[in-house]
């Protein structure tokens, strides 16, 4: 059985939201006509209160995209983004969203950061979507959504250690940063996890 996982794909992630990801809205329409070949369809939305501690505007003096560290861990400080509760946390609306059967939530706890849809950076605690999965007999797990440097890099981490069969769907995917998103799908690959296109899906 085989999952999609949409990844943040929010509307502060998009051009003009908080922390925008350039071309963040051109995976879309790619994840729009993919969905129809999953069996699943689940989705992960970041979502921080205001005192989120990797928001720059928490620490005295800082700027985003400054760095800091956060219970020892190194930390990028972010502008304000996905604020629970608020429009720019919601997901994008040309999303088509009818086919998620749930959605995890992520980023709640204000004194760690979470990028992985499955633990939280300093893996404190789990957000239980493993289980999830494996409770529906899902073994191949596929990535979608953003950012490709961030949370989809750490979801697909995650679930190559789970021990997911892990695809990345590189053109649903949109990175902060080019350099960094080059050495994500480097450690990707060398953990056992492949990149593929929509192409490859729709082909079979
Ligand atoms: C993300 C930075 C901060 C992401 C979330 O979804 O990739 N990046 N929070
Ligand atoms: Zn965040």
């Amino acid at each position: 059985m085989k999952v999609l996982l949409l990844v943040d794909i929010q509307n502060d992630f998009m051009p003009g939201g908080a922390l925008a990801v350039p071309e963040g809205d051109l995976i879309i329409p790619v994840v729009n006509s993919l969905q129809s070949q999953f069996d699943l369809v689940m989705a992960t939305q970041d979502w921080h209160p205001a005192s989120h501690k990797s928001f720059a505007s928490n620490h005295e003096g800082k700027n985003p995209f400054e760095m800091t560290e956060l219970l020892g861990l190194p930390q990028v400080l972010w502008p304000d983004h996905c604020l629970q509760g608020t429009s720019g946390a919601d997901l994008a609306p040309a999303l088509e969203a009818n086919k998620i059967e749930a959605i995890f939530r992520k980023g709640t706890n204000p004194d760690i950061d979470s990028y992985s849809g499955f633990y939280d950076n300093g893996r404190l605690k789990s957000t239980g979507l493993a289980d999830y999965l494996r409770g529906k007999g899902v073994m191949q797990l596929y990535l979608a959504g953003l950012a490709a440097d961030y949370c989809v890099y750490y979801s697909a981490i995650d679930a190559l250690q789970e021990g997911f069969e892990t695809f990345v769907i590189e053109n649903a995917i949109r990175a902060i940063s080019q350099e960094s998103y080059a050495a994500a799908r480097n450690d990707i690959q060398e953990k056992g996890g492949k990149i593929i296109q929509s192409s490859d899906l729709l082909a079979n």
